[in-house]
């Protein structure tokens, strides 16, 4: 593996879920793997989960860590040819190449303007570090997609599946803000390539790009996808086509008990963080089949697991 931004840099993505629960198993298996490595982790947006967890995976390793809150420093310019005579101080090229001089892995978290598409689709922060780097760099959530909090979702659910073929829903649930479509898209992205039964279901109009929803089932019935399900992943996103907004607030959209009641006994799953009676009823989120708290667990493993293989 040479960056960490998407399932396609993954070249065996059982094994690496295989090696995400081996080292569950016991953390410090590879407590030297890292030694005298520093890994760097920059933040342009605000992150609880992704943050520590990485910083712990990092630690586990016996890496160095070092977190910075990039969005308090100065601006940095991506536009190639820009005359720099406004607000930001410092471009992307001198940036990651300077970065690249204290850090043996870059971790970069960033999220979409949701005004323009076309530029947030582009995903051009993430992959300027990795034009301008001279090392690994690993998304820690980007504009489009966020394959950590995937690879955690694909563990998860490889731990507690009780059939080779789970029914795996992911939901369109409400919330109060635009949110971006990226934890969505991973996960789509990722669940696709397991032995899934995997359906889509949303409102009208809140259809995610071609490119991540290429090939899944889409039932915009809720109930009817929810029929027989093994697992429920929520998530809110805003419109992809009537691009960054809510179109329709949907409230009766959330996940309760009487929709849970249609399932196979489901596992609930969300990535965190969420807005209890709002997304999720809070029946169902305190429920012993909820598996929020075991998500956010396994991305240290996610992450350990990802790192590992690019030190090697
Ligand atoms: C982010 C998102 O991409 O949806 C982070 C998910 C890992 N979610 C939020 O920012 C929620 C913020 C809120 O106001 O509830």
């Amino acid at each position: 593996m040479e960056n960490f931004l998407s399932v396609k840099d993954v070249e065996d993505i059982d094994k690496l879920i295989k090696l995400g629960l081996k080292i569950k198993n016991k953390p410090l298996r590879y407590k030297n793997k890292g030694r005298h490595k520093t890994l760097v982790l920059l933040f342009f947006n605000p992150s609880l989960r992704t943050r520590l967890s990485t910083q712990k995976a990092g630690l586990n390793l016996g890496m160095s860590v070092i977190s910075m809150n990039a969005a308090q420093g100065w601006k940095l310019e991506f536009e190639e040819g820009a005359i720099m005579n406004a607000d930001k101080a410092e471009h992307i090229k001198e940036a990651a190449a300077v970065i690249s001089q204290y850090a043996d892995i870059i971790g970069v978290r960033t999220f979409p303007s949701l005004n323009d598409k076309a530029k947030d689709y582009e995903d051009r922060v993430i992959h300027n570090f990795v034009q301008y780097a001279s090392v690994p760099v690993i998304s820690l959530e980007s504009a489009i997609r966020h394959p950590l909090q995937s690879l955690a979702d694909m563990i998860t659910i490889e731990e507690y599946k009780k059939t080779e073929r789970p029914k795996v829903v992911l939901t369109w649930a409400p919330h109060p803000r635009a949110l971006p479509q990226a934890v969505s898209n991973s996960f789509l992205e990722w669940a696709k390539t397991r032995p899934f039964d995997l359906v889509l279901t949303h409102p009208q109009g809140y259809e995610l790009s071609e490119q991540f929803v290429e090939g899944v089932k889409i039932e915009y019935d809720q109930k009817k996808a929810f029929e027989n399900a093994d697992f429920i992943y929520a998530k809110n996103w805003s419109s992809y086509n009537q691009y960054g907004q809510i179109l329709n607030p949907a409230k009766e959209w959330m996940i309760d008990d009487e929709k849970m009641k249609l399932t196979n006994e489901a596992k609930f799953m969300h990535c965190l963080p969420v807005r209890r009676n709002i997304v999720v009823a809070d029946s169902v989120i305190n429920s012993k089949n909820a598996l929020c708290i075991q998500q956010a667990n396994n991305r240290t493993f996610a992450a350990q697991a990802v790192l590992k293989q690019l030190l090697e």
